[in-house]
C-alpha cells in the first residue's frame, strides 16, 4: 500500500503496464492526470493540439508497434472532440487508454450547468470503446486500468476509456498497486481446429484471405508457414497489408479494387481461410460475395466470425496460436506447391492497375525506390493513399497504415506522429490531399515542437476531389462543395518550422530521397489533379 492522489496512481499503474506515451492537452478537469505525471521521466507527454490529434496519434502509435498510448483530455469538448480519433481506432482495431477528466462526483448527471459538462459521458465514449468506466474512488484506480488492459489484451483490441471525477484525481489513499499479468488470448477450441485441419487437407485449392488481425497477433511468420505448407496464395485485406511481405511467392496483394481481376482464383479456390478479418465492407464486394462455399474463419472476436458469411468451420482465437496449431498438426501432410499461377495473376494485375491508376502508379513506384524498406506510409482519403494499399509493394508488417473503412479524413498527418514516435528508428511519411491536410495540420506543429523526422505530402488539386468523381457518376456532373481556396502550402509549412517544397510528380522521388537524408520535419506539396482515364476510389463502383 501506498498513499498517493488518484492522479498519480494512474501515473504508477501506466507505468507498472508498460505505458510510457501520453498524448492530450491540459485543463482544470484533468490537472491533476498531468500533475501525477510531473517530473517522471518514465513519460513521455506529447501537448497535441487538437483532442482528434490525441487519439489519432494514439491510433498511429498502435498500428505501427501494437504497443498501447495513453490520452488525458478534459470532459465535454475534450472528450467530443477526442471521439473521432477513438471511433476510428475502434473500427481499425487499435488499442489506447483513454483518460477522461470529470467535475466532481456530487455534480455528476445532474445538468447543473457545470463546467464541460456532458451527460452520460461514459456511455458517449462507451460506443466507441472496448470497455468504458467511470473510476468512484482513488483506491479502485489500479483495478480499473488492469480491466481495460485485459479488454485490450485479451480481446480484440479496442480503445479503452477510463473516466476520472476531479475528487478522485485529487483525493489520497492508500492505494495498492498490482504486479504485472501476463495477458493470455484465447487458443481457439481444439475440435474446431481439428476440423479446420480436416478441411484444409480435403481441399485441393484453397487460398488464405487475412486481415489485421495476423498482425495483431504478431502471426505473420506462422501466416506464412501454413501458406507454405498448403500451397495457398495469400489475398489481404486493406488492413492485413503487411501480413505477408510482396516479395513472398504466394502473396497477391489486397483485394480493395473493385474490378475483376480476382475472379481466376475465386471461381477456382474450393476453400477461404479467413484470418483475423472482418471481411470488410469492401473486400466483401470485392471477393467475400465470390467466395467459395467452403470458408474457415479464424478471429478473436467470436462477433466476427460467420458476420458476413457462413462458415463451415469458426475458431475464436488468436490467430498466431491457432495458426500455430494448424501448422503443428499439418507438420507430417507433405507441403504442396501452390494450385495458383501467383506469378501470371501479379502480372495481369500490374497491367490492371497501370490501366485504372494512371500517373499514380509512377508516384508511388518513386516513393518506393527513394525509402527503404521499414518505411512507414500512413494514408489519408486522397487520390494517391486510397491507391496504396493496391500499389504500394509492402514488405514487413504495420508499415502501410490506411483509414480503411471508418475513413477519418485527417488521419494521416497526426496518425503518421503517432507512428513515429512509436517507431523512432524508422521513416515515417504521411500521405494527405489538400483538403484532408487542412482538418489536422495544426499537428505540424506538435510534429516541430517534437523535433521528429517525418515527411508531410499534401497532394494538392484545389477540392474534395474524390468526391467530385462521385457527383460525376451518379449525379450528372453537379458538382457542388468541391472547390477549396487554399493556404500557400510552403509558407504554411515554413511557418510551422517544417522544411517545405512544392515539386511537380517526376522531381517527387527526388525530393523525398533528399528530405530522407536530411531529416527533420518536411512538407511537400505536389499539384496534382489527374482527370480522365484515372480511377479516384478504386473500391467505388
Ligand atoms: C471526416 C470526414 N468528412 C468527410 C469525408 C468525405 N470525404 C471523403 S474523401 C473527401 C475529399 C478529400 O479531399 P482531399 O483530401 O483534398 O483529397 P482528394 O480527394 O482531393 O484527392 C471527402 C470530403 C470523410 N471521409 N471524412
Ligand atoms: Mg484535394
Amino acid at each position: 500500500m501506498q498513499r498517493m492522489s488518484g492522479g498519480r496512481a494512474v501515473a504508477m499503474a501506466l507505468k507498472a503496464e508498460g505505458i510510457d506515451h501520453i498524448f492530450g492537452i491540459v485543463g482544470t478537469h484533468d490537472c491533476p492526470l498531468f500533475d501525477g505525471v510531473f517530473d517522471d521521466s518514465a513519460f513521455n507527454v506529447v501537448t497535441v493540439r487538437h483532442e482528434q490529434g490525441a487519439a489519432l496519434m494514439a491510433a498511429g502509435y498502435a498500428r505501427a508497434s501494437g504497443r498501447i498510448a495513453a490520452c488525458f483530455v478534459v470532459p465535454g469538448p475534450g472528450l467530443t472532440n477526442a471521439l473521432t480519433g477513438i471511433g476510428m481506432a475502434h473500427s481499425e482495431s487499435a488499442p489506447m487508454l483513454v483518460f477522461g477528466g470529470q467535475n466532481a462526483l456530487a455534480q455528476l448527471e445532474r445538468e447543473g450547468g457545470w463546467f464541460h459538462e456532458l451527460a452520460n459521458s461514459v456511455n458517449v465514449a462507451g460506443s466507441v470503446c472496448g470497455y468504458a468506466t467511470r473510476v468512484n474512488t482513488p483506491g479502485e484506480v489500479p483495478k480499473a486500468i488492469r480491466e481495460a488492459m485485459r479488454a485490450m489484451r485479451c480481446r480484440r483490441p479496442r480503445p479503452a476509456y477510463i473516466e476520472m471525477p476531479l475528487d478522485v484525481q485529487t483525493g489520497e489513499a492508500d492505494i495498492a498497486l498490482l504486479p504485472p499479468e501476463h495477458y493470455s488470448r484465447p487458443a481457439g477450441d481444439p475440435a474446431a481446429i481439428a476440423r479446420a485441419v480436416a478441411a484444409s487437407k480435403s481441399a485441393k485449392r484453397p487460398f488464405i484471405f487475412a486481415g489485421g488481425g495476423v498482425e495483431s497477433a504478431c502471426a505473420t511468420a506462422s501466416l506464412a508457414r501454413l501458406a507454405e505448407l498448403l500451397g495457398a496464395p495469400v489475398v489481404t485485406s486493406v488492413f492485413g497489408r503487411g501480413a505477408i511481405s510482396d516479395r513472398h511467392a504466394l502473396a497477391l496483394g489486397d483485394g480493395w479494387g473493385r474490378f475483376n481481376l480476382y475472379e481466376d482464383l475465386l471461381t477456382q479456390a474450393d476453400l477461404a481461410l479467413v484470418v483475423g478479418s472482418r471481411i470488410d465492407v469492401v473486400s466483401d464486394w470485392n471477393l467475400g460475395a465470390r467466395f467459395p462455399q467452403r470458408i474457415v474463419q479464424v478471429d478473436i472476436d467470436p462477433l466476427v466470425i460467420g458476420q458476413r458469411r457462413p462458415v463451415e468451420v469458426g475458431i475464436v482465437g488468436d490467430a498466431a496460436l491457432v495458426l500455430d496449431a494448424l501448422v503443428a498438426q499439418l507438420a507430417g501432410v507433405p507441403a504442396r506447391s501452390c494450385w495458383f499461377d501467383a506469378d501470371g495473376f501479379r502480372q495481369r494485375k500490374q497491367a490492371a492497375l497501370k490501366d485504372r491508376a494512371g500517373p499514380v502508379v509512377e508516384i508511388v513506384e518513386s516513393l518506393r525506390g527513394a525509402l527503404p524498406d521499414d518505411t512507414i506510409f500512413v494514408d489519408d482519403l486522397t487520390l494517391v493513399g486510397y491507391w496504396m494499399p493496391l500499389l504500394m509493394p509492402t514488405y514487413q508488417p504495420r508499415t502501410l497504415i490506411h483509414p480503411g473503412t471508418y475513413g477519418t479524413l485527417g488521419y494521416a498527418l497526426p496518425a503518421a506522429i503517432g507512428a513515429k514516435l512509436a517507431c523512432p528508428k524508422q521513416p515515417v511519411v504521411s500521405i494527405s490531399g489538400d483538403g484532408g491536410f487542412l482538418f489536422t495540420m495544426q499537428e505540424l506543429s506538435t510534429a516541430s515542437a517534437l523535433g521528429l523526422d517525418l515527411i508531410v505530402l499534401v497532394f494538392n488539386d484545389n477540392a474534395f476531389g474524390a468526391i467530385g468523381t462521385y457527383q460525376d457518376r451518379v449525379f450528372g456532373g453537379r458538382r457542388i462543395g468541391l472547390a477549396l481556396k487554399n493556404p500557400d502550402f510552403v509558407k504554411l509549412g515554413e511557418s510551422f518550422g517544417a522544411r517545405s517544397a512544392r515539386v511537380e510528380p517526376k522531381e517527387l522521388g527526388g525530393a523525398v530521397r533528399r528530405a530522407h537524408a536530411a531529416g527533420g520535419l518536411w512538407l511537400i506539396e505536389v499539384p496534382f489533379a489527374p482527370r480522365g482515364s484515372v480511377q479516384m476510389v478504386p473500391w467505388m463502383p
